[in-house]
């Protein structure tokens, strides 16, 4: 049709006139060769609706004939050329597989398909996108292997595969993906370790391979060429909530000999619950080399095979971080007083290691801490009463340890704690009364196996709110049980046995309603319990 055209211009022979005639015609000849390319993509998107079973909000439906493709839900297309740009289905609850087709989709920039329920494999003609910027297909039930073929997506910035049943190995050919800023691979089932060509894609900000149970082999050194890294997470726990699992895999064993040093926009640094550590005398030294990480929020080593001292450096790592979780390990040594220069902590836990020495009196620095956990080491010496200004603490854990003294009466400040555990020390004088004033205390107060002296206080009735544990087991307090227990009406477990207390159990008892267990045994008390009672445990 166009060369007709063509051929009739030439015999109206008018120089002018064919000049305008070209005009005219080289714009139609285009055209002719874009609808094509459109049909194309019509084609592809069809294709992807076929494979969809399920579209419970209806999504599709809009995908039908009586409108340009173009202004389908989810499309985008570019203005001059009408071709899809984006496609963009995410949260829409489709059930189905992915089609090949969409590989055809040839100038998409940004195919955003998570949170659904594809199932499947992802087809490895997506690898024919050339134009991909953006492929974010995380939270589906994608299977298989990665398909090696995406490396010919050269453009790719941003690949989210994560929370899928995706296995095999981290493809090789990814190496050629220089582009890559974020590449999150979270929870799926991948093996063959962490290969050392990922220190090669040195764009890259987020890397995320954590919950992958099976990955294994060692952190390779070669990620300390990652500088402009923000976020590393090869953790199999949460730095943010420690609602952790223990597994008997091995995952990254060894030294973690990373050198930090060059990573400058390092944020968050989680290697948790994996098998690291080597015995090696400086193998902490990965923590000098984290000084100069000025915008660091969040450390997790938590839950390896750490041995050795904590090195002094911690003190000077950027005081912009927040969370330092380094619990579960075998750390030794005393806890440098300089992390006290750490003052935007807001979690700092360091239990279940071999820590030796005083609590250092400078903690009370820290004004900005949440929770602070230091159970399960050897600590001695006094509570500090600097303690008492760390104002915001909700959670005080200090237990399992030997702690010597008198419980500071300053604890008293700390006004909105709702868990105060000091138990199994060799605490002794008596449980101030200011511990009483602690109306926020919901969880647990646990003082319970040391050497504490004197009666139970009437104020006792203060704690009001606590619905978990109340626990000062196996001390020497003696006389009464004062009647205002009855105004802990919450709490679930009442503990005091192993003491020399006397008299009757209060009738005013009767009102914890919410008690699951009782234990007064090894004192010299009397009476029932009220009948309507149904307790898991009770000892008199
Ligand atoms: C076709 O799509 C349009 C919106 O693009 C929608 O209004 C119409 O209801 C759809 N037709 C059918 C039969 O679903
Ligand atoms: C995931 O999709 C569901 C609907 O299927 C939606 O309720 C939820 O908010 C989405 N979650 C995210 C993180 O987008
Ligand atoms: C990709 O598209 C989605 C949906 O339009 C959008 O939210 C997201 O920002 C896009 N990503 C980029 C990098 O352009
Ligand atoms: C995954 O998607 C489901 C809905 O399909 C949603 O309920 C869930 O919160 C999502 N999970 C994540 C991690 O986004
Ligand atoms: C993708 O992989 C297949 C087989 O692995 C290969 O034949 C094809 O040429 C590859 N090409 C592209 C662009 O994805
Ligand atoms: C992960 O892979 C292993 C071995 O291939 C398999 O036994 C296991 O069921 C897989 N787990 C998940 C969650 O897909
Ligand atoms: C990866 O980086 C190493 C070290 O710089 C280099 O020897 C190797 O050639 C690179 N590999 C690729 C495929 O670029
Ligand atoms: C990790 O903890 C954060 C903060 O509580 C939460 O938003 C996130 O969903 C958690 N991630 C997992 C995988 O549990
Ligand atoms: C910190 O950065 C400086 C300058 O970039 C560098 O010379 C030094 O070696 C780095 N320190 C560490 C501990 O990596
Ligand atoms: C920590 O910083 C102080 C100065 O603020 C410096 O004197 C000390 O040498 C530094 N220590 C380490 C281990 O970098
Ligand atoms: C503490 O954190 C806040 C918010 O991240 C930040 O603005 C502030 O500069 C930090 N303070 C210090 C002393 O680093
Ligand atoms: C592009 O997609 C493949 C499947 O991956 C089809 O086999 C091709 O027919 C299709 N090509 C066109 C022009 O639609």
């Amino acid at each position: 049709m166009s060369t007709t055209l063509l051929h009739s211009a030439y015999f109206q022979s008018l120089l002018l006139f064919s000049i305008t005639l070209i005009l005219v015609v080289l714009p139609f000849v285009s055209s002719t060769t874009s609808i094509t390319k459109q049909e194309t993509d019509e084609v592809a998107l069809k294709a992807f609706k076929s494979k969809i079973i399920h579209d419970p909000q209806g999504v599709l439906n809009s995908w039908n004939d009586s409108h340009h493709f173009c202004e389908w839900e989810g499309i985008t297309c570019g203005l001059r050329h009408r071709r899809v740009t984006v496609l963009d289905l995410h949260s829409r609850g489709l059930y189905g597989f992915l089609s090949p087709y969409i590989g055809n989709l040839s100038f998409l920039r940004n195919l955003t398909l998570q949170n659904n329920s594809f199932q499947g494999e992802i087809p490895r003609e997506f690898g024919h996108l050339f134009r991909l910027e953006v492929l974010s297909l995380y939270n589906n039930s994608l299977i298989r292997e990665i398909p090696g073929n995406l490396s010919h997506c050269s453009r790719l910035t941003y690949l989210r595969l994560s929370y899928n049943k995706l296995e095999g190995k981290i493809p090789l050919q990814f190496v050629y993906l220089s582009n890559l800023k974020t590449l999150d691979l979270f929870e799926n089932n991948l093996t063959g370790g962490i290969p050392s060509f990922l220190g090669n894609l040195t764009s890259l900000e987020v890397l995320v391979l954590a919950y992958n149970p099976l990955l294994g082999g060692n952190i390779p050194d070669s990620l300390g060429r990652l500088r402009k890294l923000s976020v590393l997470l090869l953790n199999l726990n949460n730095l943010s909530e420690i609602n952790f699992f223990f597994l008997d895999k091995n995952y990254f064993p060894g030294k973690l000999s990373v050198d930090f040093g060059g990573m400058q926009h390092l944020q968050r640094l989680d290697v948790g619950q994996n098998n690291l550590g080597s015995g090696e005398i400086d193998e902490m030294n990965f923590i000098n080399s984290l000084v100069n990480c000025s915008e660091l929020q969040g450390l997790g080593i938590a839950i390896n095979h750490f041995k050795g001292t904590l090195p002094r450096s911690i003190a000077n790592i950027s005081t912009t971080i927040e969370k330092l979780i380094i619990g579960w390990n075998q750390l030794y040594g005393s806890i440098p007083p300089g992390i006290a220069n750490l003052v935007n902590l807001s979690r700092l836990g360091m239990n279940d290691n071999q820590f030796s020495g005083p609590i250092p009196e400078e903690v009370g620095k820290l004004r900005n801490l949440k929770a602070m956990g230091l159970w399960g080491n050897q600590l001695s010496g006094k509570i500090p009463s600097s303690l008492g200004n760390v104002s915001l603490l909700l959670t005080l854990e200090l237990d399992n340890n030997r702690l010597s003294g008198v419980i500071p009466s300053s604890l008293g400040n700390l006004k909105k704690l709702t868990l105060l555990d000091l138990s199994k020390n060799d605490l002794n004088g008596i449980i101030p009364e200011q511990i009483f004033e602690l109306t926020d205390l919901s969880l647990s107060l646990n003082l319970s196996q040391n050497h504490l002296v004197g009666s139970i206080p009437r104020t006792i009735g203060n704690l009001r709110v606590l619905s978990g544990f109340f626990d000062v087991s196996d001390n020497n307090l003696f006389g009464e049980i004062p009647n205002e227990i009855g105004f802990c009406s919450s709490l679930e477990y009442l503990y005091m046995k192993g003491n020399f207390l006397i008299g009757s159990i209060p009738s005013s008892m009767s009102s914890l309603r919410g008690i699951r267990e009782i234990d007064f045994s090894r004192n010299n008390l009397s009476g029932q319990i009220p009948k309507s009672w149904r307790l898991l445990l009770w000892k008199i």
